[in-house]
């Protein structure tokens, strides 16, 4: 399976899949004056003429055998998807759009007196394929704001759950719960034409994004205090405004990290827990708010979303357990012993990636730049010089390498957000970007319904009864 995950991405690597911008990206430059949804009205018939010769060229073409494997082993490098915004490298890690995290760094428009990329540019980029201008990020800035208000309805759910509810479970039934007011829902009970699907969905996917500030910043304010969630600010960018209703937005750096964090986290490919449940989910034509909703009980998994908390709930256990400043052996003891216990040790490892995860690297260098210092970011340090060689002495794990949840709780901690269990709602805000654009594509392009093939095992023993291979 190992053999054939990595022919696959070396024939995807030679064709320039995961290193160039793909299809329409790479011809139309971005037009000053258009709207996100006027510029998307343009790209639309131009990419379904793309996927149509796509389909017309390669429709009949393999990507190789299915192992009975893969069946049983969580379809793993298993083709199965069209998703548009990133693809992701088992060794190179994520690239959107074709550009990977130091090129948007580099590339998107940024707040005056900031560093980070702001998430407002990486939509325009995931939808588009196209790095927006100052301008447009404004323009998108102020139009999530202008729709930021939730409902008093989803306002009284958030406020009745019991603050021992997980943030992820309130955070998902109030998603799912902005599904009343959705403007597929209703153009689709009004019979709108299948070729208009894209409008209302686009209509849903910036409601989407627009009202996670204040569901997140609600659902913060109730579990662990901070009084009045205060009213968005048009001025400002989207992570300013999150970072506000957070009660964090006395902290410069921390409106940084949260840009970086959200641009960072927004997408993975398809094919991760997260991405590809709102696909599936959406493929029924459940409206963004249910398919996002559906995404993140998947996100809530601590084998997904949920081990940036696992990671800080395990080194405040670790130094409890061997005190500060232990030394490299009694960290090392204390790693076997979370692998002798039959855990797995969380932040490390991936379904595809093979190379520490660039979006782990990008955090880092953060941390370099504003908490060189700290202590907890130095215990993270210590622990990514010693876990790799215990996952590999282990022999278990196929990437022994850190990912993206091994560092974002120490940046959040160093900042005063130190609510753990919070951590995988900051996940779910950014995770929106990816699923909610890749939603508006699935229904600009028709995407079917998904519906792949099941087998039980008695079927399998008998399709190869009679063949010797
Ligand atoms: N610690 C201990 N064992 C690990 C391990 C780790 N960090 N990573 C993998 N393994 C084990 C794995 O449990 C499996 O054991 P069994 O054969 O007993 O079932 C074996 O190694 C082979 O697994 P794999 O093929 O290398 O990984 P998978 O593709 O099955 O799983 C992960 C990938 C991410 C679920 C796995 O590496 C893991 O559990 N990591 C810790 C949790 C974590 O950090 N999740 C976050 C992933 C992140 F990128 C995200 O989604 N946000």
């Amino acid at each position: 399976m190992a053999a054939l995950r990595s022919a696959v991405q070396k024939s995807v690597a030679r064709s320039g899949i995961a290193s160039s911008r793909r299809g329409f990206a790479s011809t139309a430059p971005a037009l000053k004056a258009a709207t996100l949804k006027e510029r998307l009205a343009e790209l639309i018939p131009k990419e379904l003429e793309n996927v149509k010769a796509a389909r017309a060229e390669h429709g009949k073409k393999s990507f190789g055998p299915v192992l009975v494997d893969q069946l049983y082993g969580g379809m793993r490098g298993l083709p199965a998807l069209i998703w548009d915004g990133s693809v992701l490298d088992a060794e190179e890690g994520i690239r959107f759009r074709g550009k990977t995290i130091p090129e948007i760094q580099e590339a998107l428009p940024k707040a005056p007196g900031g560093q980070e990329p702001l998430p407002e540019g990486l939509f325009w980029l995931l939808v588009t394929g196209e790095i927006p201008t100052a301008e447009q990020v404004t323009e998108l800035s102020k139009d999530w704001a202008a729709r930021a208000a939730i409902p008093d309805f989803v306002e009284d759910i958030i406020d009745r759950c019991p603050p021992t509810l997980h943030p992820m479970s309130q955070f998902s039934m109030a998603v799912t719960a902005l599904n009343h007011n959705s403007a597929f829902a209703k153009a689709y009970q009004n019979g709108i034409s299948k070729k208009e699907y894209w409008g209302p969905t686009f209509e849903d996917a910036m409601d989407l994004i627009a009202k996670l500030p204040n569901i997140a910043g609600r659902i913060f304010r109730n579990v662990y205090g901070g009084g009045k969630l205060p009213a968005i600010d048009p001025t400002k960018d989207y992570s300013h405004n999150l970072a506000t209703l957070l009660g964090f937005d006395d902290k410069p750096g921390f409106i940084e990290l949260l840009r970086l964090y959200i641009t960072i986290h927004s997408d993975h490919e398809g094919g991760n827990v997260s991405a590809h449940t709102g696909k599936l989910v959406g493929s029924a034509l459940s409206d963004p708010f249910l398919a996002f909703g559906a995404s993140l009980n998947g996100l809530a998994g601590p084998l997904h979303g949920l081990a940036n908390q696992e990671v800080l709930i395990w080194l405040r256990k670790m130094q409890s357990k061997i005190g500060e400043n232990a030394t490299d052996e009694a960290v090392k003891e204390y790693v076997w012993s979370t692998l002798k216990g039959g855990q797995v040790v969380p932040g490390y490892g991936h379904a595809v990636l093979r190379k520490t995860d660039p979006r782990y690297t990008a955090q880092r260098e953060f941390a370099l730049k504003h908490l060189p210092d700290d202590p907890l970011f130095k215990l993270v340090a210590q622990i990514y010089n010693i876990v790799p060689g215990v996952l590999l002495e282990a022999g278990k794990a196929k990437n022994p390498w850190p990912n993206v949840d091994a560092h974002s709780g120490v940046l959040l901690t160093y900042y005063g957000m130190d609510q753990m269990n919070f951590y995988t709602v900051l996940f779910g805000v950014s995770r929106a970007f990816g699923v909610a654009s890749q939603l508006i594509w699935d229904r600009a392009l028709g995407a079917p319904l998904e519906r792949p093939k099941s087998y039980s095992t008695e079927a399998i023993k008998k399709i190869f009864a009679n063949k010797s291979a």
